[in-house]
C-alpha cells in the first residue's frame, strides 16, 4: 500500500501540550469533588493530601508553572489548607455557595468544627491581585423557581458565583475567573437554566474586555462543548451557532474532533478548529457512555492566540474504592496576542519571574514629540532568560553574559524575538561582573563594534572597547562606582553626539557623567535631579518619541511607569508624565 506525503494547506494538528513548548499563559482547572459524601469521592487527610499536592505539581515553575487555578467543588478548610501551601506567591479568592451543609465539608484534621464546612468555588493567581470580584450567575432560590421545584427534599442548595481575581503577572492585567454552572442535564429543564448563566457570564467577560482588560475562563460548566450552553462562549468561526468570544484551548486538538465523545457529531475533517476535545469527567462508577468533556479553559480571543490544552491523566487515590475526584485536572495555555508594531527599538523589555522575556511598546497617537504613552501589551519575545546574568541593550540587539561569563550578543528577529539560534559568540571571561552597560561609542575610535562598560564587584568601572568584533581587553576607568544602584547608558543625553551615563545614588540624587570620547573617557559628574529613588528600576530604552533624543523611563514602587523626554540641554529631562496602563510587576528586570 502506497502512503502519499502530501503538503498542502495547514491542517488540524494532535497538540504536544508540554511545559516546555506550551504557550507562557498557563492555566489550570480542576474539579476537586472535595466536599466528601457524594459521589464516592474521598474527603479523607490522605485524598486531601494528593489533591493539594497534584496543584502544587501544577503551579511549581519546573513544572506546567500555572498562573492561574480555577478549582470547582473545593471546601473552604480545602482552600486555606492549599492557600497555606502555595504560600504568598498566589493570591486567592473563595467563594461560598452553600454553607454548612450536613456530612459536606467535614476537615479530617479537625472534625467536629462546623466552621469548617463551607463549600465552595476557588480561584488562584500567581502574583499579586490588583481588584477582585464574584459574578453572580444564579440562586439556589431562582433555579428552584424556574424549575418548578417545591418538595425540600429535591431542592437545589447551591448558589451559582464565579469568583474572579484581577492580576498584572502573566499581563498588564486580566481577569481570571473560576467558572461552575448549574448540573442540569442537558435536554432537561435544567440546559435552561445553564444558558442563562452562561449568557450572563459571557456578557460579563465582554464588558471587562470592552474596557481592555483580557478575561480568562475556567471550570467545569457542565455541559458539552457543542451544546446551546457553550454556544455562548465559542467563537462564531466554530459554528454550531457559536456566538462567544473565546478560544477554548482544547479545540485545536485533532485528536479529539471526531468519534472520541459519546453523542457528538463529527467536523468535517477540513476544519483547524472543532467544539470537541478529551473528556474531563471520568463518570466513576457509572457507565463509560457518561464519561463527557464538561471542564474548560477559555481565553478571550481579542487578546490571546494559539491555545492549545490537555486533560490530564486521573489522579489515583490512596485508598481503595473511593476516588480522588470524578474529573481530571485540564491544563490550558495560550499566547498574547502580538503584532510587527509591538516589537521596536523602544520597547521596554522585561524578564518575567519564569525567565521569559517580554516587550511592551510605548505607543502613541500623538505626533513625535509627545509625552503621554500607553504601554502596549505583552508580547513574548525569548525564553531561558533566566540563564543570563548581566544583559544590555544595544539598538535593536541585546548584549547578555550568562553564568559561565560568556558574552553573547543576540540579534532581534524580525518577528522580534531573541533566540539561541540567532546569536554572536564574543568571548569568554566576562566574570567578577555585577552591572553591564551598552554605552555606545564611550572611547570615541568609530569601530563599528560599540564599546561596552562594566562594574566589578569592588565598584571598579571597566570599559571595553570594541575591536574588530570583539573585547580583546579592558581599561579601568573608574572607582568607586558601586556607591549607584542604579546606572544607565541613555546614549547621548548632552546633545555633543558623545554617550553620557546617568547614576542615582542611595540618597536619590540623579548624577550626569558627560562623556568626552577621549582618555579620561568624562568629565566630573553633575548633579541634575534628587528623589530619583522612588524607581526601583530607571532603563533608557532609547528615543521612544521620536525627537532623536534619547529618554528615560522609571518604575516606581507600585510598579507604575513614568516616561521622562531627554531634552539634550540642563535640565537635560522634561517633567515626568504617567504611561497609562503601566503597571508591570516589581522584582523583574526591566531593559
Ligand atoms: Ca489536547
Ligand atoms: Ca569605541
Ligand atoms: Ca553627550
Ligand atoms: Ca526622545
Amino acid at each position: 500500500m502506497l502512503t502519499a506525503l502530501m503538503l498542502t494547506a495547514p491542517q488540524a494538528q494532535a497538540d504536544v501540550v508540554g511545559p516546555s513548548t506550551a504557550p507562557q499563559v498557563r492555566v489550570v482547572t480542576y474539579n476537586l469533588c472535595g466536599s466528601g459524601g457524594t459521589y464516592g469521592c474521598d474527603p479523607s487527610e490522605e485524598a486531601n493530601d494528593v489533591r493539594y499536592q497534584k496543584i502544587m505539581d501544577e503551579t511549581s515553575v519546573t513544572g506546567w508553572g500555572a498562573d492561574h487555578v480555577s478549582l470547582v467543588e473545593v471546601c473552604k478548610y480545602q482552600f486555606d489548607q492549599l492557600q497555606a501551601r502555595l504560600g504568598p506567591t498566589f493570591a486567592g479568592h473563595y467563594v461560598s455557595t452553600a454553607q454548612t451543609r450536613s456530612g459536606l465539608c467535614t476537615d479530617p484534621t479537625n472534625a467536629g468544627n462546623p466552621a469548617n464546612r463551607d463549600y465552595g468555588m476557588a480561584v488562584f493567581v500567581r502574583g499579586a491581585e490588583s481588584e477582585r470580584t464574584v459574578i453572580e450567575l444564579d440562586t439556589a432560590e431562582a433555579i428552584n423557581a424556574q424549575l418548578g421545584i417545591t418538595d425540600p427534599a429535591e431542592s437545589v442548595t447551591e448558589d451559582i458565583r464565579v469568583p474572579c481575581l484581577k492580576t498584572l503577572t502573566s499581563s498588564g492585567s486580566t481577569w481570571a475567573c473560576s467558572v461552575h454552572l448549574y448540573w442540569g442535564t442537558p435536554g432537561s429543564l435544567g440546559k435552561y437554566v445553564m444558558d442563562e448563566e452562561a449568557a450572563l457570564l459571557a456578557r460579563q467577560a465582554r464588558l471587562w474586555e470592552g474596557e481592555g482588560t483580557p478575561v480568562i475562563l475556567a471550570g467545569d460548566f457542565n455541559a458539552s462543548p457543542w451544546t446551546t450552553v457553550l454556544s455562548h462562549l465559542y467563537e462564531p468561526a466554530l459554528g454550531e451557532n457559536a456566538a462567544g468570544g473565546f478560544i477554548e484551548a482544547d479545540e485545536t486538538d485533532a485528536d479529539y474532533f471526531n468519534g472520541h465523545l459519546p453523542g457528538a457529531g463529527d467536523c468535517p475533517s477540513s476544519t483547524l478548529r472543532c467544539r470537541r476535545g478529551e473528556i474531563t469527567f471520568l463518570a466513576k462508577g457509572k457507565p463509560a457512555s457518561e464519561q463527557k468533556k464538561i471542564d474548560y479553559v477559555f481565553f478571550g480571543s481579542k487578546f490571546f492566540r494559539n491555545a492549545v490544552g490537555d486533560a490530564l491523566a486521573d489522579v489515583p487515590n490512596p485508598h481503595a474504592g473511593k476516588w480522588v475526584s470524578d474529573h481530571v485536572p485540564v491544563r490550558g495555555a495560550a499566547e498574547w496576542i502580538c503584532g510587527p508594531s509591538d516589537v521596536t527599538d523602544s520597547s521596554v523589555l522585561r524578564r518575567g519571574a519564569k525567565g521569559v522575556l517580554f516587550s511592551h511598546a510605548l505607543q502613541s497617537a500623538e505626533a513625535p514629540g509627545t509625552t503621554d504613552f500607553t504601554l502596549g501589551k505583552e508580547c513574548r519575545v525569548g525564553v531561558g532568560w533566566n540563564g543570563i546574568q548581566l544583559v544590555a541593550r544595544q539598538g535593536s540587539n541585546l548584549m547578555a553574559i550568562d553564568t559561565e561569563g560568556a558574552l553573547w550578543r543576540y540579534r532581534r528577529a524580525v518577528d522580534g524575538t531573541y533566540s539561541g539560534g540567532n546569536r554572536d559568540d564574543l568571548g569568554k571571561g566576562f566574570t567578577g561582573l555585577n552591572l553591564l552597560l551598552a554605552p555606545g561609542d564611550f572611547d570615541g575610535d568609530a569601530n563599528s563594534t560599540p564599546d561596552l562598560i562594566g562594574r566589578d564587584n569592588n565598584g571598579v568601572l571597566w570599559l571595553y572597547k570594541g575591536v574588530g568584533t570583539a573585547y580583546p581587553s579592558r581599561e579601568q576607568i573608574g572607582t568607586n562606582w558601586n556607591i549607584y544602584g542604579t546606572l544607565v547608558a541613555p546614549g547621548d543625553f548632552t546633545g555633543d553626539n558623545k554617550p553620557d551615563l546617568l547614576g542615582i545614588d542611595a540618597t536619590g540624587n540623579l548624577f550626569l557623567y558627560r562623556g568626552t570620547g577621549t582618555p579620561g573617557y568624562y568629565i566630573q559628574r553633575a548633579d541634575i535631579g534628587d528623589k530619583w529613588n522612588v524607581y526601583n528600576t530607571l532603563t533608557a530604552p532609547g528615543d521612544v518619541n521620536g525627537d532623536d533624543k534619547p529618554d528615560l523611563v522609571g518604575r516606581d514602587t507600585t510598579g507604575a511607569l513614568w516616561f521622562y523626554a531627554g531634552t539634550g540641554t540642563s535640565p537635560y529631562y522634561a517633567p515626568r508624565r504617567p504611561i497609562a496602563d503601566g503597571n508591570l510587576p516589581a522584582g523583574q528586570l526591566l531593559l
